[in-house]
């Protein structure tokens, strides 16, 4: 007989259980466990039981949406670096009284048990953490939204040191099981590669069918985003590639067991590995088909889930979603879409075109040229033959509408211009190849374009796309990124943060971050510095500690820490800190004993990865723990003066950090770091900054006085010219010494550091390309202004405090409030809690 429905539904449990009795019964119920815990199962007993409080905040947010149909954003990206959730979602729901007691009741610590849980790594490096500090943000501004990417079986590599190299580890995160995602057995999509295209007559219409030779199912992944201080909880979908029939049987009975592993062993390397570039490209076809596949699934989930409300209304599509591109990455999103409207719903060509504009907007994330992606059309014909044909009419409309619009030009000119724009061009380097331009299909197929800080914005606008500009102004925005206060400064740094909400009064700037303002008043106040202080104390204990762990060693707790941790890049720099450290080694060296106890003391740490073919950061590696060994053990400076390179930076190290630095440096070339968001996690944790007039350090010193910035070097403006005249660069007298000594052995390893010397050296042949001698000079002054600022304390906590008190602005509530503005048009929708 049939069940009365209505009498199935239940309470929710979750609330009537006391969380002791919850997590122990997750550990038995769920792991078999009774009793004699390890930390380990208190992390996991602990997650499973947040858990369903979790989806409970879920469920409520989309069945409020559900019944609203409000407009949504879906943030398109191929990296989404969220690190820990345990810690952000207990505190997020304001969970974090109860679970703290609960665990003390078993005996457990919250902080301790927080540390046993994986990183997930699915992201490179800043790209991918502001993805995922934009969830936080669009769920706690209770915006209807969505990240949509790739569910990697494996993140981004660990790294380890092995004397003194890095080398890489996969990172195999899911062992364990994730109790932070839900599978949506219900949801899955098929996407295609490959096959052929034909016409074909339907009625007196005719129609283009796409055959692939290779399919495989997307499944979904739903990775719950609690937003703070408020009942929301949205999303982030994530794909898995599996096969499309489980096992090839015919295969298989015949005995041939390899072939019918075969299909599930090519459909789940899709989504297998992350790729471990940061800024550089990788011309791999299996990096074309992760994108395809997570952006053709994505379109697919959001259209059938439009299609169940509306129906065919299409044109009433740009007024339900939005889709951000974070990147090139996404951006075969605009053949994608353009198809699934012209071939699966059959809407015609004018019409799913401006739909499709009215969808798309892009974000460009880097000025550096070749990470703009451009795949050959040759590779793009074969995988994605639809795909190719539809880039080829959208080229050729677009290169004809230029040709009118550019009627004034001479047509010499024009012809130039064109071609200059078209998004199919000659490969530059290889004549014989042709390449489809993805930033330029970004940009022709978007609404809006912007940059993520107000220089680069204008590097967008003025270099970068400069053609599409003139002819496009008001399509072209700014965005300056942000951080999530809460991560970053609330769980991360509970201390600061309670001095914070003592002093103001109130927890309200976690939400309005402009009201650390109100900490300016208390800069000067010798009662409240010396709480600061006390606070920076007890986190400078913490990361003592950490080095101690890794590396073994004691080190100086009153000394300066003074950090740099972002991927190793040439454009970033780390190679000139290091010299700058060779530099105080050698002062130090020379000065008596009693000029010594006068130095400021410094531990300098420095981490990040290098992408696994990226052979000149691999070598600045090397140098920075080659440095370290020889400046670590000299009994006369090692009270005065330490290097550690601390292995596998990654979101969490990062937690650990940031609340201790002092000082922090910045010194990408002018011009080259698009924004960069660590700036923005140190300055509101209170640590100066040293850095160039470049990306959002430029804001944030506007934001903290420059006076309290210690800027150094030339400005973007000079670089051309300065780069031209390379040649007939004079280097500084202590640069050639520094290059001698580390020619010279002074550090072992010459042979291997020779062609780092090389790289910026050799000026005659145009090398140092990022001008790290152009900036040196500048560099060792700051860097003596930075100590002699150290010497005067108070005035130290008072920059420190006038840190923290201007970094409202770069919280990304605000970036996000921006987009949802001024680019997406979505509106908050809350829940009733
Ligand atoms: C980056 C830029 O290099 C950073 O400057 C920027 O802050 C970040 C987020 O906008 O995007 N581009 C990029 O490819 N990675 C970045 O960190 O990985």
């Amino acid at each position: 007989a049939e069940l009365d429905k209505t009498a199935a539904v239940v309470p929710e449990s979750t609330a009537l259980v006391p969380a002791p009795v919850d997590i122990a019964n997750k550990l038995r119920y769920l792991f078999g466990r009774n009793g004699d815990y390890t930390v380990a199962d208190a992390y996991q007993g602990t997650s499973w039981s947040v858990r369903e409080k979790l989806i409970d905040s879920f469920n409520k947010t989309h069945e409020h949406w559900k019944k609203e149909d409000p407009k949504f954003i879906y943030y398109l990206s191929a990296e989404f670096l969220m690190g820990r959730s345990l810690i952000n979602t207990v505190y997020n729901l304001g969970l974090e009284g109860e679970y703290a007691e609960a665990l003390n009741q078993l005996g457990y610590e919250m902080e301790k048990v927080a540390d046993a849980e994986r990183d997930a790594a699915l992201g490179n490096g800043g790209l991918g953490r502001l993805a995922a500090c934009f969830l936080d943000s669009i769920a706690t501004l209770d915006l209807p939204g969505w990240g949509y990417g790739i569910r990697y079986k494996y993140g981004m590599f660990k790294q380890a040191l092995k004397n003194g190299y890095q080398v890489e580890l996969p990172d195999i995160w899911l062992t364990k099981g994730n109790p932070w995602e839900l599978r949506r057995d219900d949801v899955k999509f098929e996407v295609g590669f490959g096959g052929r295209v034909e016409r074909r007559k339907q009625g007196n219409k005719e129609v283009t069918v796409w055959t692939p030779s290779e399919k495989v199912v997307a499944q979904a992944y739903d990775n719950p985003i609690p937003g703070f201080n408020t009942p929301t909880t949205s999303n982030l979908r994530l794909w898995d590639a599996v096969p499309l029939t489980e096992f090839d049987l015919s295969a298989f009975n015949a005995g041939d067991y390899d072939r019918a592993m075969l299909e599930r062993e090519r459909a789940e390397g899709i989504s297998a590995v992350l790729y471990p570039n940061d800024s550089t490209p990788e011309g791999k076809e299996l990096r074309l088909k992760q994108q395809y596949f997570f952006v053709c699934a994505s379109l697919q989930d959001v259209l059938s889930r439009f299609k169940a409300v509306h129906g065919n209304n299409f044109d009433l599509l740009p007024e339900k979603a939005c889709f951000q591109l974070n990147d090139t990455h996404p951006t075969i999103a605009v053949a994608e879409l353009m198809r699934l409207l012209l071939d699966v719903e059959g809407l015609d060509w004018d019409q799913v075109w401006t739909i499709t504009t009215k969808c798309l907007n892009y974000t460009n994330h880097t000025v550096m040229p070749e990470a703009l992606e451009k795949w050959p059309v040759k590779v793009m014909a074969k995988m994605l033959p639809r795909h190719m044909e539809i880039i080829e009419v959208i080229n050729e409309g677009w290169t004809k509408w230029l040709g009118g619009h550019l009627n004034d030009l001479a047509p010499e000119e024009r012809t130039k211009r064109i071609a200059a724009m078209s998004i199919i061009h000659e490969n530059p380097w290889n004549k014989e190849e042709m390449l489809v331009n993805m930033a330029y299909l970004a940009v022709v197929g978007s609404s809006a374009v912007n940059g993520v800080a107000a220089i680069h914005s204008n590097i967008v606008k003025d270099e970068i796309f400069n053609d599409f500009y003139q002819i496009f102004p008001s399509k072209f925005q700014n965005k300056t990124n942000g951080v999530t206060p809460r991560r970053w400064l609330a769980w991360c740094n509970p201390e600061l943060a309670s001095l914070i909400t003592g002093t103001l009064g109130t927890s309200e700037w976690i939400n309005d971050t402009e009201k650390l303002a109100g900490l300016r008043a208390y800069a000067s106040d010798k009662a409240f510095q010396a709480k600061w202080a006390a606070v920076k104390k007890a986190k400078k204990a913490k990361l003592a500690e950490l080095i101690k762990k890794v590396h073994g060693d004691e080190v100086n707790q009153n000394a300066l820490f003074d950090i740099q941790i972002k991927r190793i890049h040439e454009y970033k720099r780390q190679y000139l800190n290091v010299l700058s450290i060779i530099w105080r080694y050698k002062q130090l060296k020379k000065m008596s004993p009693e000029e010594r106890k006068k130095a400021v003391a410094r531990v300098c740490v420095i981490g990040g990865k290098a992408a696994s073919a990226y052979d000149m950061a691999k070598r600045i590696i090397r140098l920075v723990t080659a440095v370290g060994d020889v400046i670590n053990k000299d009994p006369e400076t090692k009270e005065y003066l330490r290097l550690y390179f601390l292995p596998d930076y990654n979101v969490s190290l990062a937690e650990t950090i940031i609340p201790a630095a002092e000082l922090s440096q910045h010194i990408s070339t002018a011009g080259t770091e698009a924004s960069g968001t660590s700036n923005m996690k140190f300055q509101m944790n209170g640590c100066l900054i040293i850095g160039t007039w470049d990306g959002a350090n430029i804001e944030i010193a506007e934001e903290t006085g420059i006076d309290n910035v210690f800027v150094f070097g030339v400005r973007a403006e000079e670089i051309t010219q300065l780069r031209k005249e390379r040649k007939n660069f004079k280097t500084d007298p202590r640069w050639d010494e520094l290059m001698r000594d580390i020619e010279g052995g002074m550090f072992g390893d010459k042979d291997y550091f020779k062609p780092l010397v090389d790289s910026v050296n050799n000026m005659k042949v145009g090398n140092d390309w990022f001008l790290l001698a152009n900036d040196f000079a500048s560099y060792l002054k700051a860097q003596e202004d930075v100590d002699a600022c150290y010497k005067d304390q108070s005035e130290w906590l008072r920059r420190s405090i006038m840190y923290t008190a201007g970094s409202g602005k770069f919280s990304s509530d605000r970036t996000i409030r921006e987009y949802a503005e001024d680019i997406w048009h979505v509106t908050p929708s809350r829940p009733t809690a």
